[in-house]
């Protein structure tokens, strides 16, 4: 009995004494696998098998250029971009450093190897002059002005640990812009319409930064409803990409999105990123242009932003209980920036002859829309990239969320409209014809478009589709002016 007793002790006695080991020895293990983590964050090293911290490194001729115009180089040689941790997060912090010393230092990016595994021959040649391990983290080689290496960094390094080897020549510049989100309403053509507006105004106030500024936004809410924000169109680093998925600004409350680096440089958008159908409809977007480093110089530049409406939003339709509209073709209003389009109230481009005039268009709309311009036009951007071959055309249609940059010449005195239609594929429309009612019609609609109710409700009333279409493509809303550009003559100033 008291054996047993004894020994039932000894044993607890024994599993208590493992537990405190384990327990400790794991909380040294946790410990040290912080300061590994710690260790990685920046970590210095004195020489790779080529080169060694205060001896000259050789230099290939891209960097050799640099150097005679006097510039410390600051080099960055990226692993492979698939499996490096902290790639994303360097190349965003050196492209905002450049600019503090943009002087002194050239900061040199070289990438790591594509998704096939090879690398250019520039980055090959690097590798292989400094002894470039491959670590799954970015390599950063610090060469002052005489050629001689300063520092190499493993992984993330901070501004402080720069600033240490050379002198800051300009102060970082952060653009900030408050977005506050308010109720409002909106003119849809005699009919009033609830909306949510950035400060005040739909579209929101035009955002224009230069690429590679540093961006930092604010979200204000006081509406009642909750939002959120996309920068739609923009390279935004992981942190922001992130928190435009998570965060949601409840009503009473802000929120600072991260900073980012403006990139890459074109036609943007920003828009709510809660419960997007509804609260895009109800006017939550606007333009963010990013001018890129060499921005071509125009006489003028007008940005126009396309979206649709429906009339039953506004009226209050018991269709729109919620406020969610339906279907795509309910929406049977354009807009234009702020205005209605009727056709008899185009917006007026003042230019003179021989003026080059850039239109920046973005389509924020569910419906494609075709822009017809007969004096012809070019596309120069799509969706913020330079198309490569440029192109004139006459016509061009914008479906949603694209966006494209196109240059007009003022070449005679004149007023030069440009036509507005909404044209659908065909295969969309058959698509639309499949779940369309038969029996119910609704009359008298602004455009005789077709309906289409997926997953209908007890306050549905589809429209019946129109028999008398053939072929692939209809034409929904008649051609309409606009925009019109006015030149006078007397030559550009
Ligand atoms: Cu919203």
């Amino acid at each position: 009995m008291d054996m047993s007793k004894s020994k039932k002790l000894e044993i607890r006695g024994q599993r208590k004494g493992f537990l405190f080991l384990y327990c400790l020895m794991t909380s040294v293990f946790c410990l040290l696998l912080l300061q590994l983590e710690d260790v990685f964050a920046s970590q210095e090293i004195l020489k790779t098998s080529k080169v060694k911290i205060g001896e000259k490194v050789l230099l290939t001729d891209l960097i050799k250029g640099l150097h005679e115009e006097g510039k410390a180089i600051v080099l960055v040689l990226l692993s492979n971009p698939m499996q490096c941790t902290n790639c994303d997060s360097v190349v965003d912090f050196i492209e905002g450093e450049a600019k503090r010393y943009k002087d002194d230092v050239a900061f040199i990016v070289k990438g790591g190897q594509d998704m096939l595994g090879a690398m250019d021959e520039e980055t090959v040649t690097l590798k292989r002059l400094y002894g470039f391990v491959t670590m799954g983290e970015p390599w950063t080689f610090v060469i002052d002005k005489e050629g001689v290496l300063q520092k190499i960094f493993i992984g993330r390094f901070t501004g402080k640990e720069l600033e240490d080897i050379f002198p800051i020549s300009v102060p970082a510049e952060i653009k900030e812009f408050i977005l506050t989100v308010r109720e409002g309403e909106i003119n849809l053509g005699g009919n009033k319409a609830m909306v949510w507006t950035y400060n005040g105004t739909v579209p929101g106030p035009e955002i224009r930064v230069r690429e590679g500024d540093t961006v930092k936004i604010k979200l204000v809410n006081e509406s009642g409803a909750k939002h959120g924000l996309f920068f739609h169109g923009l390279s935004v680093n992981p942190r922001v990409a992130l928190q435009e998925q998570e965060i949601v600004v409840d009503p009473g409350y802000e929120y600072t999105y991260g900073e980012f680096i403006a990139k890459p440089a074109g036609t943007h958008l920003y828009h709510c990123s809660w419960n997007m159908a509804e609260h895009l409809s109800r006017g939550l977007y606007g333009a963010f242009i990013v001018e890129a480093k060499d921005e071509q110089k125009f006489d003028k530049e007008f940005v126009y932003i396309l979206s649709d409406w429906s009339s039953k939003v506004s009226k209050g339709e018991e269709h729109y209980g919620a406020g969610h509209p339906r279907t795509m073709l309910d929406n049977d209003i354009t807009t234009i920036n702020e205005r209605v389009i009727t056709g008899d109230n185009p917006i007026i481009m003042d230019s003179r002859e021989g003026e080059k005039i850039r239109i920046r268009l973005a389509n924020i709309g569910h419906l494609p829309h075709t822009l017809r311009f007969p004096g012809g036009f070019l596309i120069t951007h799509e969706d913020g990239y330079i198309i490569s071959v440029t192109q004139e055309r006459e016509s061009l249609t914008i479906y949603p969320g694209k966006r494209y940059d196109i240059v007009v010449t003022a070449t005679k005195p004149g007023r030069w409209p440009f036509y507005h239609s909404i044209v659908m594929p065909g295969g969309l429309e058959e698509r639309l014809m499949e779940v369309e009612s038969p029996e119910k019609s609704h009359e008298g609609h602004r455009h005789e478009s077709p309906g289409v109710s997926p997953g209908k409700s007890p306050g549905d009333s589809p429209r019946k589709f129109n028999d008398d279409h053939e072929g692939h493509t209809r034409e929904l809303v008649k051609e309409v002016p606009i925009l019109v550009m006015s030149v006078t003559g007397g030559g550009a100033k």
